[in-house]
């Protein structure tokens, strides 16, 4: 297969070229800070270079709110165009190497050619996303009142309908899992049989568990609010686990970190989930009040690192069917999307780094004997080790850019493309 990358690898080369002994030299520091700490740094960059998060899609593209979306020039306006601007990101950081779409947004006629033309771009498929929040041009039962969980036969079938019809998309584009979040819910208290409604929606999920080929997963991903403003479906992780348990191996439990009320313990959930088999993957984000959908860390990287903290333990302690989906789901209203990704898949890899420094024997022991403040201090210091060297090394072994965003703005990626697309429309909402 003939490979047509956006940006040359010389390119990358000579950007990195001025920077690399800097970094050899901050790595050796950091080597031996970590050797004097019983940790072995070269272990840690193989488990670090391991490691990929999946972009989402509608990420590559402008995002907005109900007030408003702000075009900008260079825009991707279709898939084809979204998965250019995807291998620019996976080409300078080299830990995206999958996109996991959304449709109908990203429908096109010929799976097998998208299939094509992403590996040529170096990308394959994560998880698709089925889309019953949303009512399409000409569709026969509309969701205003409830997708799978409608008490409209049409619309429940309807909606199962269009997930089996991802499913089956996903399998030409060569994709393992679905995810399905509901928008279903009620604004008024009464509008809605709490208990029906959660009926409804496990008689519709199975049929869709019943349509899953035989290595595929469901990731059910819950939300507390929004759109639906008095009651959602599926609000919690409650909801996620005990549908996950009906439902049934194949089904685990997706956390998006923005659908949760604000100063919810995220990383208590995640250690729930592995607990009983079903932590399923991540929507990586970040949110100061509500379902913001802010870059990963960009608010709260404390929070991401204790989650990966969780994830380090969940790894050396593995459940049956423990390999979670990680997954970038985010809304880029005011940045360029690229540097977001950028910014976040280095944010996300580094809180996972600093998770790997932990001296897990000291913790483990001030567990045990109570010793509260070196339990706390055995963590501090892992968080504030700056692990950037590793990951920066790590990817530049991999064919990446040392400064991922200096890299991309010295392309000048953007300003090409400003040339060569058509401008994308004003307008309001997420994509
Ligand atoms: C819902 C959600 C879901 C996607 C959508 C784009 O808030 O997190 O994962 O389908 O955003
Ligand atoms: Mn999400």
């Amino acid at each position: 297969m003939e490979t047509k990358l956006p940006i040359t690898p010389d390119f990358i080369r000579d950007a990195n070229a001025p920077r690399l002994d800097a970094l050899e030299e901050d790595f050796g520091a950091l080597g031996r800070q970590l050797r004097r700490r019983g940790i072995d740094i070269e272990k840690i960059e193989r488990q670090v270079a391991a490691f990929t998060v999946a972009l989402p899609s509608w990420g590559a593209g402008r995002g907005g709110t109900r007030f408003a979306k702000f075009p900008f020039r260079g825009a991707p306006t279709n898939i084809h165009e979204k998965l250019q601007d995807c291998s620019v990101i996976q080409q300078l950081c080299r830990i995206t190497p999958r996109v996991s779409p959304h449709f109908p947004w990203d429908f096109v006629s010929d799976y097998r050619a998208l299939r094509q033309e992403a590996a040529a771009l170096g990308l394959s498929f994560d998880a698709v996303n089925s889309n019953t929040f949303q009512d399409q041009p000409g569709q026969r039962h509309s969701y205003a009142t409830g997708s799978l969980t409608s008490t409209d036969r049409g619309a429940r079938e309807q909606a199962i309908a269009h997930n089996i019809e991802c499913i089956n998309i996903g399998k030409e584009l060569g994709s393992s899992a679905i995810t399905v979040w509901l928008a279903d819910g009620s604004n008024f208290p009464g509008q809605q049989d709490l208990t029906r409604a959660f009926d409804r929606y496990l008689e519709a999920t199975a049929q869709i568990y019943a349509a899953l080929p035989g290595n595929w997963r469901m990731l059910l991903e819950h939300k507390l609010f929004e759109p639906a403003f008095y009651s959602t479906v599926l609000q919690d992780w409650g909801s996620s686990i005990l549908a996950a348990q009906q439902l049934g191996p194949k089904a685990q439990c997706l956390v998006d970190l923005g659908h949760h009320a604000p100063n919810t313990n995220i990383e208590q959930i995640v250690s729930r989930l592995h607990r009983f088999g079903k932590l399923g993957g991540f929507h990586f984000n970040d949110s100061k009040y509500g379902d913001d959908d802010l870059d990963s860390g960009a608010i709260n990287p404390h929070q991401l690192f204790l989650i990966f903290n969780e994830l380090v333990e969940a790894g050396l302690n593995p459940r049956p069917g423990f390999d979670p989906a990680y997954m970038i789901d985010q809304s880029h209203n005011v940045t360029d999307p690229i540097e977001s990704m950028l910014s976040s898949a280095e944010a996300i890899a580094s809180a996972y780094a600093k998770a790997l420094v932990v001296d897990r024997a000291a913790l483990r022991d001030a567990q045990e004997s109570n010793d509260v403040m070196m339990a706390f201090q055995a963590l501090r210091q892992a968080y504030r080790t700056d692990v950037s060297p590793i990951v920066a090394r790590a990817r530049v072994a991999a064919g990446g850019a040392v400064d991922v965003l200096a890299a991309y703005r010295a392309s000048g990626w953007r300003q090409e493309m400003a040339g060569k697309r058509k401008p994308m429309a004003p307008g309001t909402g997420i994509v």
